[in-house]
Parts: C-alpha cells; sequence; structure tokens
C-alpha cells in the first residue's frame, strides 16, 4: 500500500494487503489543467444543487460530521468530492457511510473509510474540515490546496463505496454524496441501505482482493455465521448456556443485519426480534440507551434468565442485559464483553503453545473493577487511551492479539500478521486449540467494531464456557458509575491529558475534583469535552450508586461554576 500519510497499512500487521486495486500514477504534477477543470465543475454543481447553507465553523470529529440532517446536503455532497480525492490518492476504493449512529432520527451524519476498513487518516479529517467550511465559490481553491498537500495525481481512478442507514434523511443525502464524487469524477457502488460494519467489510475485501473475504455483502454474512455455526457443530447447548437471544434492534439497520444473519445460522442460535423497524429509531431502546440509561428497552419483553442484546443505529455497538429469576436487572457492557472474550482469547492461546502476546485496550470509561479484573485475575496487560475508535484501534496494533472496546460497547479483537499466519499453520497442523482459534478468527469483524459479529463471539464463549448469563456476569461486580452532560460557553476551554483521565485547563478544574474524589471510597471522576455534542462529559464511579450520583454532580457543578457554565445548575440525577 502506497499511503504517504503514514495511515494505510502503517505497520504491515494486518494479513491482508490493499492491491492498489485501481490504475494510477505518483509524482506527475497534482494540478493540471484537467483537474482545473473538475474543480470547476464541483463548484457549478455546487451553487447549483448543493449550495453551502450555514455559515458555522463545523469539524470532522471522531464520528465524522454530525448534526440535524437538513444541515447536511453541502456536507455530504462535499464529502463525496472529498472520498473520490481520497480514493486518487491512495488508489484504493474509500468508503463513506452515512449514518447517525445512536443519535436521534432527525439527525444524520458522515464518515469516511480508508482503504483497509479503518477510519479516516488524521491529515484527511483536516481536509475534509477544510472543504466543508470552504464558501461555494472556495471548492476550487480547497480542493487544489489538498491536492497539493497530498500530492494526488489527479488522472487517477476513483471509486467510492457508499453505505446508508435507515434514518428516512439518508436517501436524499446519499444522492448528495453521490452527486459529489460524480462531479468530481469518481465511479460509486451504492450499497443501499447497509450497517457501518458492512460497508467497512466490503471496503476492506474490495481493496485486498478479496483476502479478507469474499467482497460481497453475502460473502459477509457467511464468513461470520459459517465459522460460528462450526463453532458449535458438537451441540449449541452446553452446561448453563442456552442458544436462545432476545434482540433490540433499536429500529434501525441493525434489525435488517440480524435478519440476514439468521438465514444463515440455522439451528444454532435461537434469535427472537424485537424493535425491527416498528417504532421509532433509537427511541427508549437500543446500545446506547441501555447504557447510559441502564435500563431494559422498551418494546423487548423481559423474559427471565435471557439473554437481550441491544445494538445502536448502525450496528457498531452492542450491550447485553438480562432480568434474573427474581426479577433483578443487569447490564453487561463492553468492558463485560472485553473481559469475556480476553480471558476466553488467552486461554486458547496458551492451550495451542503459541508464543502470541495479547492484551486489552480500553479508555478512561472502563469500569475500575473491569481494570482490575483483568489486570490482576486474567494477568493480561491494558493499555488505556483517549476515547474513539482510531485510537483503540492504533493501540491495540501493539499486541499480537489485541482486544480492544469502549465501555459503550463498541469494539474488536485485531490480529498481527504473524499472528493469523501463526494460528492459521498450526491449525493445519491439527493442533485442536489453533484450530478453535481459527474459527473464532472467523467470527470476528477485524475491520471495525460489529455488533453482530461481537454477538456472536460472546455467545461462541459463553457456549464454549457452558455459562450462563449469570455465570458471565459473576467474573467481577461493576462498581456503579454515572455519566453526566455540562452545558458550557465553549466547552474547547475543557483540555485533558493521559487518555482524559487528566484535566489540564481551566486551570484549577483538576485540583477541585481531586478534593472531591477524595471524599468517595473508591472514587474516579473525569472531564472531557465531547467530540459529538457540544457538552462536557462528566464520569463518576465510586462504592455505591448513591455516593456515585453524588460524586457526580458535585463534579459537575465544579465544571459549572470553573469553565463556564450555561442553563441550569446540574442537578442530581433522577
Ligand atoms: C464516536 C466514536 C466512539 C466514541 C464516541 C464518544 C468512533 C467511530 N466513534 O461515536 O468511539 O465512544 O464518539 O462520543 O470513533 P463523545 O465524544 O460525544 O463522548
Ligand atoms: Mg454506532
Amino acid at each position: 500500500m502506497t499511503g504517504r500519510d503514514g495511515n494505510c497499512d502503517r505497520s504491515g500487521r494486518r494479513g491482508w494487503r490493499v492491491a492498489g486495486s485501481l490504475a494510477g500514477r505518483r509524482g506527475q504534477s497534482p494540478v493540471s489543467m484537467e483537474s482545473g477543470r473538475m474543480f470547476a465543475e464541483t463548484v457549478r454543481v455546487a451553487k447549483e444543487s448543493h449550495p453551502k447553507t450555514t455559515t458555522k465553523t463545523i469539524k470532522y470529529g471522531t464520528a465524522g460530521f454530525r448534526t440535524k440532517a437538513e444541515e447536511l446536503d453541502f456536507v455530504m455532497y462535499r464529502m463525496g468530492i472529498l472520498a473520490a480525492m481520497r480514493s486518487r490518492d491512495t488508489r484504493a476504493a474509500i468508503g463513506v457511510m452515512i449514518t447517525a449512529s445512536h443519535n436521534p432520527v432527525p439527525d444524520n451524519g458522515v464518515k469516511l473509510v480508508d482503504p483497509q476498513g479503518e477510519m479516516l487518516a488524521p491529515a484527511w479529517e483536516a481536509h475534509a474540515t477544510t472543504l466543508v467550511n470552504a464558501t461555494d465559490d472556495g471548492i476550487a481553491a480547497a480542493l487544489e490546496a489538498i491536492t497539493s498537500a497530498a500530492k494526488i495525481n489527479t488522472g487517477n481512478a476513483a471509486l467510492v463505496i457508499v453505505g446508508r442507514d435507515t434514518r428516512p434523511s439518508s436517501n436524499s443525502l446519499r444522492d448528495a454524496v453521490l452527486a459529489g464524487v460524480a462531479a468530481a469524477g469518481g465511479e460509486v457502488r451504492d450499497l443501499g441501505v447497509v450497517s457501518t460494519p458492512v460497508l467497512h467489510y466490503m471496503v476492506t475485501c474490495h481493496n485486498d482482493g478479496g483476502e479478507y473475504g469474499e467482497p460481497t455483502i453475502e460473502g459477509y454474512y457467511k464468513k461470520i455465521s459459517q465459522a460460528f455455526v462450526t463453532l458449535r457443530s458438537g451441540g449449541a447447548s452446553n452446561g448453563n448456556y442456552e442458544p436462545v437471544i432476545l434482540f433490540d434492534g433499536a429500529n434501525g439497520v441493525g434489525a435488517l443485519a440480524m435478519e440476514e444473519f439468521t438465514k444463515h445460522l440455522q439451528d444454532s442460535l435461537k434469535v427472537t426480534m424485537y424493535n425491527k423497524g416498528e417504532g421509532i429509531l433509537n427511541h427508549l431502546c437500543g446500545a446506547d440507551y441501555v447504557k447510559v440509561q441502564q435500563k431494559w428497552p422498551e418494546g423487548v419483553p423481559k423474559t427471565q434468565n435471557v439473554r437481550c442484546v441491544s445494538v445502536d443505529g448502525d450496528a457498531d455497538r452492542v450491550m447485553y442485559s438480562f432480568v434474573d429469576s427474581s426479577g433483578q436487572y443487569y447490564m453487561l457492557d463492553g468492558d463485560k464483553i472485553a473481559t469475556l472474550v480476553a480471558g476466553y482469547l488467552k486461554e486458547l492461546v496458551a492451550g495451542s503453545g503459541l508464543k502470541l502476546n495479547l492484551g486489552l485496550v480500553q479508555t478512561a470509561y472502563a469500569n475500575g473493577a473491569s481494570t482490575a479484573y483483568i489486570t490482576e485475575k486474567l494477568g493480561v496487560p491494558v493499555a488505556c487511551v483517549k476515547t474513539g475508535v482510531k485510537h483503540l484501534h492504533h493501540a491495540a496494533q501493539d499486541f499480537d492479539i489485541g482486544v480492544y472496546f469502549e465501555a459503550n460497547g463498541h469494539g474488536t479483537v485485531i490480529f498481527s500478521n504473524s499472528a493469523r499466519q501463526a494460528i492459521k499453520e498450526a491449525a493445519k497442523a491439527k493442533n485442536a486449540q489453533a484450530e478453535k482459534l481459527a474459527q473464532v478468527l472467523d467470527v470476528i469483524n477485524e475491520t471495525v467494531g460489529d455488533a453482530i459479529s461481537d454477538m456472536l463471539l460472546v455467545e461462541t464463549v459463553l457456549h464454549a464456557r457452558g455459562w450462563s448469563a449469570l455465570d458471565w456476569n459473576a467474573a467481577y461486580t461493576d462498581l456503579p458509575n454515572r455519566q453526566m452532560k455540562v452545558m458550557v460557553a465553549d466547552r474547547a476551554v475543557i483540555t485533558t491529558t493521559d487518555a482524559e483521565r487528566v484535566c489540564v485547563t481551566p486551570a484549577g478544574l483538576q485540583d477541585s475534583i481531586n478534593k472531591i474524589v477524595a471524599n468517595f471510597p473508591k472514587g474516579r471522576s473525569f472531564v472531557r469535552p465531547s467530540g459529538t455534542e457540544d457538552v462536557v462529559r462528566v464520569y463518576a464511579e465510586a462504592s455505591t450508586q448513591e455516593n456515585t450520583d453524588s460524586l457526580a454532580v458535585q463534579v459537575a457543578c465544579a465544571v459549572y461554576e470553573q469553565a463556564g457554565g450555561v442553563g441550569d445548575r446540574p442537578k442530581p440525577p433522577c
């Protein structure tokens, strides 16, 4: 792979290569007469059909651009153009996903996917911001600047793979993306309504010539489900494990994806579907609702001791919950999934005799009890990084097998090139544990966090261990935790360090937080500016829920007072 910004194939650690599948050359004069005509065309189409509708400065953040759908037409158009340019730059297909994930229905958003299925390279996030903030007439100059900065040969072919979620606005926003690609002289492969993980998979497989998997949507479903079915060919029940789940589709694309999966899963898992689209997207259901509200999703019957799996609006996050025989509610989040998976993989690796190092990557949101459990009980090294998938993914690359999960349920496992090869060779030599590992590898979608692939991975581990949800939950007890939002005039006044665990500015705020935290046994709290909403986020955990709530409110009030709070003072959560 040839990306010069260091993003593509940074380490060559993944087992598939980007084939340089699109025609093109390097090192030619970047801005030619021909490109001048193309840039002029992008301006013409912008003015005629996709004019800029705001003067607000907007930034490509952790989840791309995300806001009210009616403000996004011009953004989508320009992201179509940018994706074509990035495709020329990398000489590979680039993905565009139209979704606002767990946000409410009126919102929408767009994120670009780089050649190996990873998030857009940081240098190109800056280009995206530049292009979107240009005036309509300024598009040409912005494109010239990007072309020069990235030394793009504009004569290269461009291919953009587009996916969208089920939001009503996604259809016309897709048209705007397509118009952008066309104005920039690129070609489009429109996948229609697909989950975010399907788009990432398709981009990866297209670019590596099918090495990671067959580059079709059907190929995605087949690869994952066949491995899953094989892993339980000895019987779907085992000990306390029953192959039965309730599926909360959040009324979004995850429900459609699950329906496709069930066609391939045969009798290996009995899935009963809820929130298939009959209700409002992400409303009182779905992974984010379950995690943040710590509540059972509406629309799903509370069947005792049956696992409920909730996904978010684009099916890249997953959350488990269940009620026991006494009606007690439990939520099992990304931390519980990470520890379950890391523990199991560690055992398989040890059993196989392969010398592979395995590590877990978390963020500051990881429950303190999970970090203690994984380091002290399982002996797995843990790295802590800033919020956002790209940071976790990057850190996970330091291990042969890197498990990364955010507490909110976004994560996956990635294998180094040599780890994958070693596992496959040992499997061929009939090493039983390595054979299992090789199958598990195929259940995992390494290209991005994938709610349903993650769910099938969890089900695989529970099955192998013969565990019910109660057994799984018993591994460790979460410390009570609470998240709050504080409105401030400018959230940029908050800056942080040490993977967002320490607040640097405004001066004095961290001292105040330290003093408050010191009053609570097992207390921990941090604050950070949100990357997706105009708020400051507060996280707190402590030994009891009452203490946690009190800690959260006190820290939120400190933020309100010292970081320019606006509106009402933070109140205790109800
Ligand atoms: C985005 C991130 C997610 C992160 C969340 C934090 C990606 C693909 N998604 O959704 O990983 O947890 O932002 O949101 O990176 P916040 O900054 O508003 O708390
Ligand atoms: Mg999502």
